[in-house]
């Protein structure tokens, strides 16, 4: 199943308003198939003050700048038609302040208040956040809130089970409108703050019954629903939630291939997968949780400004995600090379343009929410120009996407390593009945690599002469296993 992650704004304008939105994405939905996507993973479309819309204000409708419930449902109703899955981005975790349940807290109706967390006598109101160190607590009229994400958001207090029903509702009304599953969003800070000592602490066992509930009650009325978690963390975070969800996010995994690719290291490379990828690499492992693999997403600078703008090394950072098990996940724009740096992850807009649909900037169904900062015109990197180019982008993810497609198998596979020197690895991926091997080139220069094999998938620059294969610059191959 191969993933794209969509933040719809930026997508396909469908009322000439400048604002993507799900009539747009109607009219687009062959631009996915023809890509070679699966499942589409769209950011939240809720009711929303925000332009990321992560601080929803009703759980039960959508942003009217993208449509009404009516042409969502029409959406999805002619994505299933064409094989095209979509999962929705549900943040749970808090809401937005001018939603009804912190308006009602506000106004002193008691039912509402305890939905929240208010500083006491033992709070330390200027307590920092772990990353990026800012503030956690706000203050409303004469009180202080709770809000991890920020002052815009207030966090929902889980220890009320009331709220353990509000969210089985919001995930039903969700699944009954057509979505084929959720993608969890910051399931690591259900409980994140212990309320009794007033201190912030991960309670990751109090996470799993919480989100082991809702899961069980998604899959009693939709037994295939397809579940993605973000716990952004290290590996052995990550670790302790394995089994809960069917895929997580691999974020250990997203920085080691872009450092090992930038650094033109094979051997961090090696090293990433590890401490990445442990259980792929035995053979006797069981896989509990799908490893979901990605390079950036809409939190993270783009793939091509990470790469320094090397098109070469952002290819080779593709070519390796998609030749390796678990699901990989792109994110919207990354296909035509698309760029943004993102100086922090309380600012997500430079990384969220609109896509380029033509050269000149301009045509029908062109997003123009936002100005153009890193994305400008006649900048080589449209789908109109890049369609047409062999080696553009767009052409390259196209190309291993249908490999991928057509190898399906590689999703449930392990991977062996067979070699690694300062310029290249080889690794064997494997099943009970299927193998193959990759060889990438992680440096500039051209490889020469004895086999007989026969080329099965090449990326890059690469010949094959009898005995020989010659590896062009950052180039990779597959070969039939031995
Ligand atoms: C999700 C969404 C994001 C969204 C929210 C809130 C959550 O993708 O767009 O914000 O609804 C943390 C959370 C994530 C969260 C990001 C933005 N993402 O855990 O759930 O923040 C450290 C921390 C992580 C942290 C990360 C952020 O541990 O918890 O993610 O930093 O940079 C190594 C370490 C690893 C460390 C990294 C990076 O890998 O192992 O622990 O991660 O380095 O240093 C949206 C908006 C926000 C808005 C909010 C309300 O984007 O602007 O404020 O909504």
């Amino acid at each position: 199943m191969n993933f794209y992650e969509l933040y719809l704004r930026s997508f396909f304008d469908g009322n000439k308003d400048g604002i993507g939105d799900f009539k747009g994405l109607n009219e687009k939905l062959d631009y996915f198939t023809d890509l070679g996507i699966d499942t589409v993973w769209l950011l939240p479309i809720m009711t929303s003050p925000a332009f990321h819309g992560y601080t929803i204000s009703d759980f039960f409708n959508v942003n009217p700048a993208y449509g009404s419930i009516e042409d969502l449902k029409q959406l999805l109703n002619n994505a299933h038609k064409k094989g095209l899955k979509f999962i929705l981005d549900v943040p749970v975790n808090h809401c937005a302040v001018n939603s009804e349940w912190f308006q009602k807290a506000l106004n002193g109706d008691s039912q509402y208040i305890d939905y929240f967390l208010w500083a006491n006598e033992k709070t330390d109101t200027d307590e920092p956040r772990h990353w990026g160190g800012d503030k956690i607590w706000h203050k409303i009229k004469d009180k202080y809130f709770y809000g991890l994400f920020g002052p815009g958001s207030p966090d929902l207090n889980f220890e009320n089970k009331k709220l353990w029903a509000e969210m089985k509702n919001v995930f039903k009304f969700w699944l009954d409108i057509g979505f084929d599953g959720f993608r969890l969003d910051a399931a690591k800070h259900i409980f994140d703050y212990d309320s009794e000592n007033m201190i912030f602490k991960y309670q990751h066992e109090k996470n799993i019954t919480f989100w082991k509930e809702m899961l069980s009650y998604i899959k009693s009325l939709k037994d295939d629903a397809i579940i993605v978690s973000e716990v952004w963390d290290d590996s052995s975070v990550v670790k302790k939630y394995e089994g809960v969800f069917e895929i997580g996010f691999n974020f250990p995994f997203s920085y080691d291939l872009k450092n090992s690719v930038k650094k033109e290291s094979p051997s961090d490379f090696i090293k990433g997968l590890k401490n990445s990828m442990p259980d792929y690499l035995s053979q006797e492992k069981e896989i509990k949780t799908k490893s979901g693999n990605f390079l950036t997403n809409h939190d993270m600078t783009r793939l091509v400004s990470e790469m320094e703008n090397s098109l070469e090394k952002a290819k080779l950072a593709l070519s390796i995600l998609y030749t390796l098990p678990g699901y990989p996940f792109i994110y919207y724009g990354e296909e035509i090379g698309m760029k943004g740096i993102l100086e922090s992850v309380n600012f997500t807009e430079d990384g969220e343009e609109p896509f380029q649909w033509y050269e000149n900037g301009f045509g029908p169904g062109q997003t123009e929410w936002k100005g153009y900062k890193f994305n400008p015109p006649y900048s080589g990197f449209s789908e109109e120009s890049e369609k047409k180019e062999e080696n553009s982008m767009l052409s390259h993810t196209k190309r291993l996407l249908k490999f991928r497609k057509e190898n399906q198998w590689i999703t449930d596979s392990k991977i062996k390593i067979i070699k690694e020197n300062e310029n290249m690895t080889e690794l064997c991926i494997y099943n009970g009945k299927k193998n193959f091997t990759c060889i990438y080139n992680f440096k500039p220069c051209e490889l020469k690599i004895e086999t007989s094999s026969d080329i099965i998938f090449s990326a890059g620059k690469t010949e094959k002469n009898y005995n020989s294969l010659l590896l062009g610059p950052y180039s990779m191959v597959v070969v039939a296993g031995k």
